[in-house]
């Protein structure tokens, strides 16, 4: 068993997670919208990611003989203007759950709960790798992604990494 507080962050990860693949797949449908099949294709990538990571936490959950309580999950409701919405939105939302994982982090080690710290090292090495490749679009779409010429070639990159 995980101590209380622990366990309930746990849980309300495993939402976030799930939220988190929803609004990566809307990110996606947006894409397929606009004709941007590569990012589309990025998206939905990032998606399947999110449910993993979310599956990982419920395995964590049920590994430490813990229950789990699935709740609704919220619907994405971004106001998708323009082609790098979704970039500045997503770099936003990564550092959001950065700070989740922390919390969770921070509250293990409150309760000396040594085994969860280990098991969110994983998490924490995997945001600094989502923050990193987040920022790295976006980058690349202020440098490249205003013309149609640059958006292509980013949007062609993206669909060969998949
Ligand atoms: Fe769940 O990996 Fe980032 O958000």
């Amino acid at each position: 068993m995980l101590n209380k507080k622990v366990s309930d962050l746990i849980n309300e990860q495993i939402n976030k997670e799930f939220y988190s693949a929803y609004l990566y797949l809307d990110f996606a449908n947006y894409y397929y919208d606009l004709g941007l099949d590569g990012f589309a294709k990025w998206y939905d990538v990032q998606a399947a990611e999110e449910r993993d990571h979310a599956m990982k936490l419920r395995d964590y959950m049920v590994d430490n003989g813990e229950k789990v309580t699935l709740e609704a999950i919220d619907k994405p409701n971004p106001k998708l203007e323009s082609a790098d919405t979704p970039l500045k939105l997503g770099l936003e939302h990564e550092r959001y759950v950065t700070a989740l994982i922390n919390k969770i982090y921070k509250t293990a080690i409150e309760v000396d709960d040594y085994r969860t710290m280990q098991f969110l090292d994983w998490y924490v090495k995997e945001q600094c790798e989502e923050e990193k490749n987040a920022e790295g679009l976006l980058k690349k779409y202020e440098l490249f992604g205003h013309e149609a010429k640059g958006l292509y070639s980013i949007d062609k990159d993206l669909a060969a990494r998949q």
